[in-house]
């Protein structure tokens, strides 16, 4: 350090300026006393601070926000509860690989151990950051106010790089409010914040193409990491010049368009036959950004979503532990799936110029789908009221232009619409696939409708899942943010109420009983966006629906839209090991009432 630089700015202050060089536009989180230096400093900045109601709000604002602008977001959060309300948020993120940098205050560094107020230090003195080692890339507690520069710089780089993923960077109040000298940021000032990605190498990529153009039945099966890498583009490329059916996990939807001749659809526990029986008979499985997870691939079970051994696979994944983890891999290649893709299309367009046609898939596919909604059909257009789920889906789809981004939950807002609605623009859909976490969709629509305020947002959550954090309406208010939440209100937690009637014969705990107010339609979710100062709307018809959410898309209003569904499980033709714990000794279907 430079003796005679001047002690000009407060690390807090110093931070924003770090974050304003980064180009970072918001910054989501929620007030204490450690970290009001921080918010200091940013009430004279260009960056937005995101005040939410409570801090999972943020975490899931921020995880959307970041898979919407592809770059690090940035959650500023107080110490211990504000810290562990926010884990959920940041665990979710790090299930599904989200880049985020998360700057949490923390007790000042001289009352460590001391039980000072909020402390948690049971184990350890000052210890909260270890909290949060299981889920996050790496945490660190910054002891000394010069390392901040670095950490910072570090924490962008690792939350960006390889596979994505979240950071914490625990700043003890004090250190925010010590001044330091302008060098200390100065040093990485010119640093690169871009690293270059590794790609696939001709030989290993010819290999593959070989294999590939040889096979009787090839299946291109993709994860979340062909969005992460927006690799769409290469991804339509290539399996177009090889005639590559395209299944895909749940957080691969709509890494192609799901109309696109090639796309069978999701596979698992929740797919369709089409796709989980391509993928069974498959002689070459090529897999690029996914981690053959436990939903998608019916718990590792044969015979029900892959068959491997049996079929082959090629795995092209940009972290190393996801190859080979849960199936047998012939050839696995570290690489980044967009940089990997471009070169494999150079190569097949060289080996075999003509491509391949593969008509009688395309066939087959277009044949598939074509059953598959007529089947549909009468559920789709069902004047039912509770609606059919099939037709809240369906009118959706038709209410929405092609690049509106939807959130989900968890629920048959997801599995239903994982299965049967139609994704038309990559990237367009934002799903909380690892963690699976009840209360994601709603806040997550905040972080998408920041990022992208142009686009037509709509989350479709369940009644549960609204439930969680029904406070996001009052950041959405006063940001104005013209976001739209259908409930699909079935009065229980549908999902587990499903699977508990099917295995236990009853519903206990798993559905809600209702106030004397509203008896089947627990809380009137309407009023509750009313008292926000939202608008709120309960539908009472099944031909209301359409009329109303072309309202609320026009009027750019934040409106919650109240929608009674009939509690039906979503049907499923995977399979999933829960089944055989609940009732070893017989074969249960989930769809079973
Ligand atoms: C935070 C959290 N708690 C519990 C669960 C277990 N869970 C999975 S689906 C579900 C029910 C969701 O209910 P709702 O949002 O109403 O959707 P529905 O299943 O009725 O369509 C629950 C409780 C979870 N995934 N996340
Ligand atoms: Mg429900």
């Amino acid at each position: 350090m430079d003796g005679t630089a001047v002690q000009d700015k407060t690390v807090a202050e110093h931070i924003v300026d770090f974050l304003e060089r980064r180009e970072v536009r918001h910054v989501f989180g929620l007030c204490g006393h450690t970290n009001i230096a921080v918010l200091a400093a940013l009430a004279d900045s260009p960056i937005d601070f995101v005040t939410v109601r409570h801090e999972q709000i943020a975490s899931h604002a921020a995880d959307a926000y970041a898979r919407v602008t592809g770059k690090a977001s940035v959650v500023l959060s107080h110490l211990s509860p504000g810290l562990t309300n926010c884990a959920t948020g940041v665990a979710n993120a790090a299930l599904d690989c989200i880049p985020m940098v998360v700057i949490a205050g923390d007790i000042p560094t001289h009352y460590y151990g001391k039980h000072p107020h909020q402390e948690v230090n049971l184990h350890a003195d000052a210890a909260q950051w270890e909290i949060y080692r299981p889920f996050v890339k790496r945490a660190w507690r910054v002891d000394r106010a010069e390392l901040m520069a670095e950490i910072l710089e570090k924490a962008f780089h690792l939350a960006e790089s390889g596979q994505p993923g979240p950071v914490l960077v625990n700043v003890p109040m004090d250190i925010f409010s010590q001044r330091i000298p302008a060098d200390c940021f100065d040093r990485i000032r010119d640093n690169t914040r871009a690293l270059v990605k590794p790609s696939i190498d001709d030989d290993t990529a010819r290999e593959i193409v070989e294999r590939l153009a040889k096979a009787d039945r090839p299946v291109a099966y993709v994860g979340g990491g062909i969005l992460l890498a927006k690799a769409s583009e290469e991804l339509r490329e290539f399996v177009d010049h090889m005639g590559l059916p395209v299944a895909h996990s749940l957080m691969g939807k709509g890494a192609l368009r799901d109309d696109h001749p090639l796309v069978m659809g999701m596979t698992g526990f929740w797919g369709t036959e089409l796709v989980n029986q391509s993928c069974l008979n498959a002689d070459y499985v090529f897999a690029v950004g996914t981690r053959f997870k436990e939903a998608d691939c019916s718990s590792w079970y044969p015979g029900y979503t892959f068959n491997i051994p049996g079929s082959k696979v090629i795995h092209i994944d940009i972290e190393p532990q996801e190859i080979g983890r849960n199936y047998p891999t012939e050839i696995g290649v570290v690489a980044d799936a967009k940089a990997a893709l471009r070169v494999l299309t150079r190569v097949a367009k060289e080996m075999y110029p003509d491509g391949f046609a593969r008509s009688e898939k395309k066939a087959e596919i277009a044949e598939f789908r074509a059953a598959f909604k007529a089947s549909n059909a009468a559920m789709a257009e069902s004047p039912a009221f509770p609606m059919m789920p099939e037709r809240i889906l369906a009118d959706t789809r038709k209410a929405l232009p092609e690049n509106a981004i939807i959130t989900t939950d968890v629920g048959w807002n997801k599995n239903g619409v994982g299965q049967q609605f139609d994704i038309l623009t990559p990237g367009s859909i934002l799903t909380p696939g690892g963690f699976a976490t009840m209360g994601f969709g709603p806040p997550a629509a905040i972080g998408a409708k920041l990022a992208e305020p142009d686009r037509v947002v709509l989350s479709l959550v369940g009644d549960g899942g609204f439930g969680q954090n029904p406070a996001m309406l009052a950041t959405a208010v006063e940001l104005d943010l013209g976001i739209i939440w259908l409930v699909m209100n079935n009065n229980a937690f549908g999902t587990i109420a499903g699977l508990q009637k099917a295995h236990y014969g009853l519903t206990y705990g798993t559905t809600f009983p209702g106030t004397a107010a509203a008896p089947t339609n627990g809380p009137g979710y309407a009023d509750i966006a009313r008292a926000y100062g939202a608008e709120g709307v309960r539908v009472r018809s099944a031909d209301e629906l359409l009329p109303a959410l072309q309202a609320a898309i026009a009027s750019g209003k934040p409106t919650v839209l109240d929608v009674a569904m009939i509690n039906n499980p979503t049907p499923t033709t995977g399979h999933w090991n829960i089944l055989d714990i609940y009732s070893p000794d017989s074969e249960v279907s989930h769809v079973a009432t």
